[in-house]
């Protein structure tokens, strides 16, 4: 009865209430925060948050994949988690690998296809392997694209960006003026990703935290207070409401 007002109103003010699978928006990119925050509440340790955020990252998937989203961009490591202690950033390198022996399967039978952005190279020889497999082992599926952005860091992206462009027009090759924005986003790490639509943070910060900065300069941002281990396919469906609900046309157009 309660839940029926509530239907009932948002409807009064015109506002849908459920997924309008016409307008998805076709990238969807989540900084996957408060999984420390969730353990030690719990008194578990900080490594618990994360494997149990581990198991929302298949949830998410497999609700992003149903739905028809096209791309989820998922934050799992900032090139700022190296300052966390040894055994956290340890136990956090495994997950990958822990993540793929138990899913890979269900990814390549969803036909989901892998891709990292980020420095991979620096990463431990270990993870690095268990990375390149899944993207090898799903390159040729067309389904939703799961990029995972590991060792990423938005300003490194463009650093890196802005000294491949410089070398360019220093040998020559290119010139000054033809520097554009198109050309700037083909030499991101994100090249022929589309920008996302849709940014969701959980766990109540209220920051993007060096997060695709050039991106998103036109997405939605949506915060969400629940913390990464707790949300689930009722908050994304929420989340994505909110966000048709924002940029939907009246009457065409
Ligand atoms: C990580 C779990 C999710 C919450 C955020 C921090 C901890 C999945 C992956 C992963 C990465 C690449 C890949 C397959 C899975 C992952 C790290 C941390 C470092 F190909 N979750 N997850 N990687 N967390």
């Amino acid at each position: 009865m309660f839940k029926f007002l509530f239907r009932k109103d948002a409807d009064v003010n015109n506002k849908i209430i459920e997924i309008d699978k016409n307008s998805l928006p076709k990238h969807v990119a989540i900084i996957m925060d408060g999984n420390g925050r969730w353990a030690s509440e719990k008194r578990l340790p900080r490594i618990a948050g994360h494997r149990e955020g581990m198991q929302t990252v298949k949830k998410v998937t497999r609700f992003a994949s149903n739905l028809g989203i096209k791309v989820l961009t998922l934050y799992a490591f900032s090139t700022e988690n190296w300052k966390r202690p040894k055994e956290e950033v340890d136990f956090l390198m495994k997950l990958p690998s822990d993540f793929l022996n138990s899913f890979l399967p269900e990814l390549i039978e969803k036909n989901v296809k892998v891709k990292v952005i980020g420095n991979i190279h620096e990463l431990p020889e270990h993870t690095l392997n268990a990375l390149e497999e899944a993207v090898l082992k799903t390159e040729k599926n067309s389904g939703l694209i799961l990029n995972f952005a590991l060792n990423y860091g938005s300003r490194d992206e463009i650093k890196q960006a802005v000294q491949h462009i410089s070398k360019q027009c220093l040998e020559g090759s290119l010139l000054v003026d033809n520097i554009t924005e198109d050309l700037i986003s083909k030499t991101l790490m994100t090249k022929n990703i589309p920008d996302p639509e849709l940014v969701i943070r959980t766990s109540g910060e209220l920051r993007i935290s060096n997060f695709l900065l050039w991106q998103i300069a036109y997405s939605e941002l949506i915060f969400s207070d629940v913390y990464w281990p707790e949300f689930n396919e009722v908050h994304f469906t929420d989340a994505i409401i909110n966000y048709q609900n924002r940029t939907r046309r009246f009457g065409g157009i």
